[in-house]
């Protein structure tokens, strides 16, 4: 019931009767409910960001319910269960969303954003987060709240070969998650990627099933990726991000004054996310030493030449908004 249908409700009802008689009808106290539904675990930056500082912020109007490791909806259906209205919140990836508005491909390419600053200036500080934030509500019915940045991408291996170069990962079978974006991602850096999706990841790696993985450093460590691996090679071929997103359905039930705070909520979570994924990342390199792997660079110059130039002359660069690229890299 939204909140116009409770107020005339209960004005026909008589302010002063139900002050009289201390009754408080049950739909005065009923809350929007919000499911949110992520692959990651409970103790993921993410979540537990989502969890200690949106969810209390909304609390005077909505309920949270929080689900993990992909038990509610399989990864990368989220966004189209929020389409259909089946699900209202989840973290969403420019992969995702590129499988539905190609022109969002443009955020899947490896060596484009650089930081998490650049990507709160791109998405936060510029008109190209309107624009781009524009397509997925009028396309999808799904509202992107704010940017959050979720570490670098490394190359994780469960093999102990040097890699150098792009040449180096020849034949290297890379688990990738199961879009033709990150696939293409992987074929980029040279190796000769697999689909997989991130709840198998560790037993692929246990097994042998996949020679590695690449994901941000807090992820390698949440998700203990350093019990079954021997290196970190830090290409950083991508500065990671999700989005914290909401369906319009639910969106929609919100009167004004909700939907201010489910936005300053939603910024004060992604902000917190943000601050601690790269405070997490500075201390990890040590982490996984001490936990016996090799870490060290690369020549990342060759990673990020044969990265760029695969991706400008591939098919998904023909997508791009026309001049987006020049717009992105001129933010400084
Ligand atoms: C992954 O599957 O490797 C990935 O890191 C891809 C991201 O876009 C995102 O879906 C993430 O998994 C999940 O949130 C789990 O961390």
């Amino acid at each position: 019931m939204n909140s116009i249908t409770k107020r005339s409700l209960l004005a026909g009802f008589g302010a002063s009767a139900l002050a009289v008689s201390g009754f408080t009808p049950s739909f005065a106290a009923e809350k929007i409910h919000l499911r949110f539904s992520t692959p990651a675990t409970e103790t993921d930056l993410r979540s537990k960001g989502v969890m200690e500082v949106f969810a209390p912020a909304v609390a005077g109007f909505a309920t949270y319910e929080p689900s993990y490791n992909a038990t509610l909806f399989k990864q990368g259906t989220e966004i189209i269960a929020q389409a259909r209205g089946n699900l209202e919140m989840a973290l969403t990836s420019a992969q995702e969303i590129a499988k539905i508005i190609p022109a969002w491909s443009i955020f899947t390419a490896g060596y484009l954003l650089r930081d998490a600053e650049h990507q709160r200036k791109v998405f936060d500080e510029s008109d190209i987060g309107k624009e781009m934030y524009g397509m997925v509500e009028s396309k999808l019915n799904v509202k992107l709240l704010c940017v959050m940045y979720f570490g670098k991408r490394h190359l994780n291996l469960r093999t102990d070969k040097k890699v150098m170069t792009p040449a180096d990962l020849k034949g290297v079978k890379l688990r990738m998650p199961g879009t033709d974006a990150w696939q293409f991602l992987g074929k980029a850096l040279g190796a000769s990627p697999t689909p997989m999706a991130f709840t198998e990841v560790y037993t692929g790696l246990q097994t042998g099933a996949i020679d590695g993985q690449d994901n941000p450093l807090p992820t390698d460590k949440d998700k203990k990726f350093y019990e079954v691996t021997k290196q970190i090679i830090l290409t950083g071929h991508l500065a990671d991000m999700n989005f914290l997103s909401i369906s319009k359905k639910a969106w929609n039930q919100f009167d004004d004054a909700q939907k201010v705070t489910v936005q300053n909520a939603a910024d004060a979570a992604c902000k917190k996310i943000s601050d601690d994924v790269e405070k997490k990342e500075a201390e990890l390199v040590q982490f996984f030493k001490d936990k016996g792997l090799k870490v060290y660079k690369p020549d990342v110059e060759a990673f990020r030449t044969r990265v760029q130039k695969m991706y400008s002359e591939s098919q998904y660069a023909k997508d791009w908004p026309k001049g987006m690229l020049e717009r992105v890299n001129a933010i400084k």
